[in-house]
């Protein structure tokens, strides 16, 4: 069945600011702001927590039973720090946020994140990990990779946002 509103997702390192380009994106548009975070813990899509790494150990498999419902009619931002597992024909944008290394320390540091995790994903954010992923993944005319340093560049990403949303909602209407 075709959507009548797309699937957007916002991916990046932890700290880039996915959330909070999700939310402001979800109150602008009235899309449906789905945190990956907040479905793996509800759904019980883990397989136990990682003391580690201070995080849940994610069953993609149930995860993605428990997305597909939610997916099926569009509309959804979807939050998360993974972009390959999610079938591509779910999806309609790919967006990569990117934070300049000292920032990310900041606000990583800020969170308390324990050293072996800001390290590696100091280390992942330098090496474009996401990105190339999210290359890998999907077609490259739906990946966009946008910066997020600053409250400007989170309110000019909305704006791109928008226009692009506008524009696929032309070209989809019947
Ligand atoms: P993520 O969901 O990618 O882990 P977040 O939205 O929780 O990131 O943001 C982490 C912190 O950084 C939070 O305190 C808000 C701040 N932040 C995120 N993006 C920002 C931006 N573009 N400008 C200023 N602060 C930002």
């Amino acid at each position: 069945m075709a959507r009548t509103s797309p699937n957007i997702i916002i991916t990046g390192t932890p700290g880039v600011g996915k959330t909070s380009h999700c939310e402001l994106l979800a109150e602008r548009t009235g899309l449906k702001h789905l945190s990956v975070n907040d479905i793996v813990k509800t759904s019980e899509c883990h397989e136990g927590w990682d003391e580690e790494y201070q995080s849940w150990i994610v069953d993609e498999d149930k995860l993605l039973d428990a997305m597909e419902p939610m997916v099926q009619e569009g509309g959804c931002i979807i939050d998360w720090h993974a972009c390959d597992l999610f079938p591509k024909s779910w999806i309609d944008l790919v967006v990569v946020l990117r934070v300049d290394s000292t920032t990310l320390y900041d606000r990583l540091s800020a969170r308390k994140y324990p050293e072996i995790k800001l390290q590696e994903n100091l280390d992942s954010e330098i090496m474009e990990v996401l990105l190339q992923e999210a290359r890998d993944s999907y077609e490259p005319e739906i990946v966009v990779e946008l910066q997020s340093n600053s409250a400007e560049e989170m309110d000019t990403n909305i704006d791109r946002i928008e226009s692009w949303l506008k524009q696929w909602k032309e070209n989809n209407a019947e």
